[in-house]
């Protein structure tokens, strides 16, 4: 196994931080020596540390958080599980999943046409475009979802003007990699997000530095499992310096449906809206 290593032309990991060195002459009473009478093989302990991925850290019990700390500012989550006790997360659920309009929206990368992997319905006096396309503005709130507003924003001290429904049919359902980063949040936006049904697992990673050139892999991560009645508040820097996913599972998952409550703005001129992270 050494053999065949030592013989490899990758002789040292990337980034030079130390590995097995081709040596020349016969092996000598140096320690970490391997040879096979030919070629001899050196083992350098790295002279620099080796860069570690960060472990994922898991948020799961209720309280605030301070999840980083930049130029940007801080990024904070709340997290509040039973928001809604059982008996109330039980009714809104089998109301909302039996009564809202729920459909598959078209968005477009690159030109193409791609439909969401989850089915959507959206609440607020304004329209609100994502991936490049546009959920009309619908002021005809349901009243249980007027009555859960006025209930958000007493526990967050904000108030929203719209709702954003998303529903995840079964563990294939899903929202990827993307912050709610349009121009028509406004300056880092507060977003609430009710979840209800079955537990998914919502995940962070935060945005890496320019001279990593868009590289994710040594970012921090976190993973909050958000379940039946739990509510969640994204505040400050965090649409800024993080994006948030929830991935499709390979176990079988129930439905479940979650609220984006946040404040729209009317959009700005076509064109001057970017967005950042797409959301597919
Ligand atoms: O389903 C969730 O928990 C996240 C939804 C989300 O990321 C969004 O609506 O932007």
């Amino acid at each position: 196994m050494l053999l065949a290593l030592g013989r490899d032309t990758k002789l040292r990991p990337p980034g030079g931080a130390g590995g097995f060195v081709r040596s020349s002459g016969a092996p000598s009473a140096h320690s970490g020596l391997w040879g096979d009478g030919c070629q001899v093989f050196e083992f350098h302990q790295p002279t620099k540390p080796l860069r570690e991925i960060p472990a994922e850290k898991v948020i799961d019990k209720a309280g605030e958080y301070e999840i980083s700390q930049g130029p940007t500012g801080v990024s904070r989550l709340r997290l509040l599980p039973g928001f809604l006790s059982q008996t109330e997360a039980d009714w809104v659920f089998s109301n909302l999943l039996a009564e809202l309009p729920w459909a598959q929206k078209t968005n477009f990368k690159q030109g193409q046409a791609y439909l969401e992997p989850r089915l959507t319905c959206w609440y607020g006096e304004l329209p609100y475009t994502y991936s490049n396309s546009t959920l009309q503005a619908n002021s005809q709130w349901p009243p249980v979802l007027a009555d859960l507003k006025g209930a958000v924003e007493q526990a967050c001290g904000r108030s929203f003007n719209s709702l954003l429904c998303n529903l995840y049919r079964d563990g294939k359902d899903s929202i990827a990699w993307h912050s709610d980063s349009e121009l028509a949040l406004g300056p880092q936006p507060t977003i609430a997000s009710l979840s209800l049904g079955a537990t998914r697992c919502f995940s962070l990673r935060q945005q890496p530095a320019p001279e990593e050139n868009g590289d994710y892999t040594y970012v921090e991560r976190l993973k909050i499992p958000l379940g039946h009645g739990t509510l969640l508040l994204m505040d400050g820097a965090t649409q800024e310096d993080w994006q948030h996913q929830v991935a499709k599972e390979y176990h079988d998952r129930g439905p479940r449906i979650n609220l984006t409550f946040r404040t729209i703005y009317p959009e700005p001129e076509p064109g001057r809206n970017p967005g950042r992270g797409a959301h597919s």
